[in-house]
């Protein structure tokens, strides 16, 4: 979606629980972009395996007291990046503003995330079904900024087979999800060739949660 001269549409709720805020992300862009910017010289984008050996096409980095990870060894939140064996890079203020805000709009209370994984999509790249199952306390939402290339999300059921909405997300969009919605499968159509004015050709997803 884009911003209206009204500034940002209405927030939509897409299922109980879920909801879409069109182009929330979108006035704080430049501090965003800039942050983003810092975090990715400390922890470098990287492609990591799956615990069945492929090399996940989306390429992934973190910030925040716990980061997302993958290995042979399975999934799990951990607070050093096994890049550099350092702390990841500490969640910007502007990012932790963005997401609490957010999560406020949704009906989620208090939303102190500690940890943001970093997703980056190259046209063509995608993200298959999946449900994000690796933190504590369901009873927290996960908020989704959407930034440069549009992509089409998959908003599934709780059940892998259910059927899928087809959501088109654009920059400066952002998804949150929570209660009845928290453990819907979902994922990503592959991006398509693209150039966006700041962000060139790929797409940077931001996902926000409570992991401990
Ligand atoms: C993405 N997002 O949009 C991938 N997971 O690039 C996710 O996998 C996701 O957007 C949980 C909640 C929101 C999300
Ligand atoms: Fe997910």
């Amino acid at each position: 979606m884009t911003e209206s001269l009204f500034g940002p549409a209405a927030p939509m709720e897409l299922a109980p629980g879920a909801w879409l805020l069109p182009g929330l992300a979108l006035e704080a862009e430049p501090a965003l972009l800039a942050a983003l910017q810092a975090v990715l010289a400390q922890a470098p984008w990287r492609q990591m395996q799956t615990p069945g050996g492929q090399t996940m096409q989306v390429a992934m980095s973190n910030c925040g007291p716990l980061g997302w990870v993958s290995s042979r060894a399975g999934y799990r939140y951990q607070a050093l990046d096994p890049l550099s064996g350092q702390a990841w890079p500490p969640m910007p203020t502007v990012f932790q503003t963005l997401a609490r805000h957010a999560a406020e709009l949704a009906h989620y209370e208090n939303f102190a995330p500690d940890a943001c994984l970093i997703n980056r999509y190259l046209p063509g790249t995608r993200l298959s079904l999946h449900q994000d199952r690796d933190e504590r306390d369901f009873s927290q939402p996960i908020v989704s900024v959407s930034l440069g290339l549009p992509a089409v999300f998959l908003f599934g059921g709780l059940q892998r087979a259910d059927k899928t909405l087809r959501l088109p997300l654009s920059h400066g969009d952002v998804l949150v999800w929570g209660g009845p919605a928290r453990l819907r499968f979902h994922g990503v159509m592959p991006v398509a060739q693209g150039q966006h004015p700041r962000l060139g050709a790929q797409r940077i997803n931001l996902t926000f949660r409570r992991a401990c």
